[in-house]
Parts: structure tokens; C-alpha cells; sequence
């Protein structure tokens, strides 16, 4: 660590970090009653178990967003074996700490999945994991030719890898710390930006992530990057997005997508002006919403 001639420049001023971290409990951001600086559950409860194949436990953030398109996209093209439920976790109310949750995701994150499909069943965790299961599992949206299927895992992995800087970097001190400190918003504005301007440079001259085809790729990019274009952290005029034209036309081309207007929606219980359905436990908790929103159903 760089030691700073004078604390006093620190902050708060004078702080200086102790030679033993301990927790503070009440550090005062959003998240605070929930974080903890160790795993494993805090109590017991048994998830419930609906009667698809795939038991999904998630939350409709931009993470369980992912898993929910997929299936739903899945769903659209025919593979009726993608059937799913969809139970909310409340992650602000620990529901991620249940020894049941625990069991399938020892990181206790959203989303989480079972597939019953399989004997014995098959548990699954990290967004990323799961979209390469059920495109495997389905031989759908992963291209099977070599040179396409590597560039799909290289994206798949570079939102993997770069979305915590957006979330837990720029979204955090942006939006949910306790105050407004200069040297992390401006250090994960620049790499938010920097991020989005890569996104934009691939999308210049393709008209999906890797070409013409849709994969899951877009997929995990379009849940993060379409939210941080949109809404995400009330941020859009401070990250002055309007400069990623080329990210903004493939939103458009992803958002026209029947599996991404049904998916979306999926265990979402927050944001304004979004279709929201707490829970899935069949195609037609979706067909009710979009025909409430005058947006018609997958048949029609
Ligand atoms: N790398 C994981 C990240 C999952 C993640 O960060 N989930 C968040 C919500 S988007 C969560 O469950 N947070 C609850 C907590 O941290 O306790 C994935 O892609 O599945």
C-alpha cells in the first residue's frame, strides 16, 4: 500500500489504516446490514421446489437478468426442455444466507439454479457458468465453429471480469456509499467509460457482439451495459452515454428480442417504467404482464 506522508490528507482525515482489519459494522452504505466478512449460511431454510426442470433462485439485477433471457430465449426457439421456475431471493433481506441457498451457491449470490433434468441433480452458480450450461446443454446460442466460439467465451469472460468495476466500483461509490468521494468516482467513472468505449469500438462494425450472430455474449453484455445506457445509477448524463452510438443500436437490436422483453422482467421488483413479475412459474405469469402493459404475449 502507498503510505501517505500526512493522514491528514487521508480519508476521513487523520485515518490510517490499522495493522489488523477488523469489521465495522455499521459502515453506513446501502448494503451494510447484509455484507459480512464471512461465508456460509446464517439460517436454516429449505428452498421451495416447483415443477420444472430448472429451479432458478435469483434476483432481476443485470446478474439474474442473464439467466432469465437465456431460458426465455431459449423458450422462444422451442426447446421446451428450458422450462423453468423462478423463485425471488430478497437479497436485502439475507434470503442469499439460507443453508438451503447456501447449498447450490457457497457464495451466497444471485442467481442460483438447480437442474432436475439430470440424476443426480445438477447445481449451478455464477451467471456466467449457467449461460454456458444451458447453451451446451440446449447446443444453442454458443456457436460450435472454433474461431466464433472463442471470441463468444472471450466476451462472455471480459463482462465476467469487467461488470464488478460498474457494479461494485463505479455504482457503489457512485450511488449506494455513504457520501460522495472524489478518487473512486472519478477512478471508476474512467474505467466505466473506458469499458463502454471497448463495447462500443467491437460494436462499430458488427451488428451483435461477435458478428452477425446472437450468442450468449450478448446476453451477459446486454443486461449490464444496455442498464448502465439506460438507467443504471441515475448515471447516463454524468457518463455523458450518449457517445456510445454503436452500443445504443445494438440495445435496440437486443431489446426487439421476444426472449429479452419476457426475460427481463423475471424476479424483478424494482425500477421505474419496467415490467415486473416477482416470481415465474409459467410462461403465462409473463403473458399476464405484458398483456396488463398493452405489449402482447408470444403468440401474438
Ligand atoms: N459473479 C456473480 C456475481 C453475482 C452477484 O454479485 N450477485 C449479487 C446481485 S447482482 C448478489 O447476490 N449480492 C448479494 C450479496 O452480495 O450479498 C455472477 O455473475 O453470478
Amino acid at each position: 500500500m502507498a503510505e501517505d506522508a500526512n493522514p491528514e490528507n487521508n480519508q476521513p482525515p487523520g485515518y490510517v489504516p490499522p495493522a489488523v482489519w477488523t469489521w465495522d459494522k455499521a459502515n453506513g452504505g446501502q448494503f451494510a446490514n447484509v455484507n459480512r466478512p464471512t461465508s456460509g449460511a446464517t439460517h436454516d431454510k429449505e428452498l421451495p421446489i416447483g415443477k420444472h426442470p430448472f429451479q432458478l433462485y435469483s434476483l432481476g439485477t443485470p446478474n439474474g437478468q442473464k439467466v432469465t433471457i437465456m431460458l426465455e430465449e431459449l423458450l422462444a426457439a422451442g426447446y421446451e426442455g428450458a422450462e423453468y421456475d423462478a423463485w425471488l431471493i430478497k437479497i436485502g433481506e439475507g434470503d442469499q444466507f439460507s443453508s438451503g441457498f447456501v447449498e447450490i451457491n457457497p457464495n451466497s449470490k444471485i442467481p442460483a439454479m438447480m437442474d432436475y433434468s439430470t440424476s443426480p441433480p445438477t447445481r449451478l452458480f455464477e451467471s456466467g457458468s449457467m449461460l454456458i450450461y444451458l447453451a451446451e446443454k440446449f447446443g444453442a446460442f454458443l456457436p460450435t465453429e472454433h474461431y466464433a466460439r472463442a471470441e463468444t467465451i472471450n466476451w462472455l469472460m471480459w463482462q465476467m471480469g469487467s461488470a464488478p468495476f460498474v457494479g461494485g466500483g463505479f455504482g457503489h461509490f457512485y450511488a449506494y456509499a455513504p457520501f460522495k468521494m472524489e478518487y473512486p468516482i472519478n477512478r471508476y467513472a474512467m474505467e466505466t467509460k473506458r469499458q463502454l468505449h471497448v463495447l462500443d469500438t467491437q460494436l462499430a462494425d458488427r451488428d451483435y457482439v461477435i458478428g452477425d450472430e446472437y450468442t450468449i455474449a450478448d446476453i451477459a453484455i446486454y443486461t449490464w451495459y444496455g442498464a448502465i445506457m439506460t438507467s443504471a445509477y441515475n448515471a447516463q448524463t454524468f457518463l455523458s452515454v450518449h457517445e456510445y452510438t454503436n452500443v445504443r443500436r445494438w440495445i435496440d437490436l437486443v431489446e426487439a428480442r421476444e426472449g429479452v422483453k419476457r426475460g427481463r422482467m423475471v424476479n424483478r421488483t424494482f425500477g421505474a417504467g419496467e415490467n415486473q413479475l416477482a416470481e415465474r412459474h409459467d410462461a403465462s405469469d409473463i403473458d399476464r404482464v405484458l398483456a396488463a402493459a398493452g405489449q402482447g404475449t408470444a403468440a401474438g
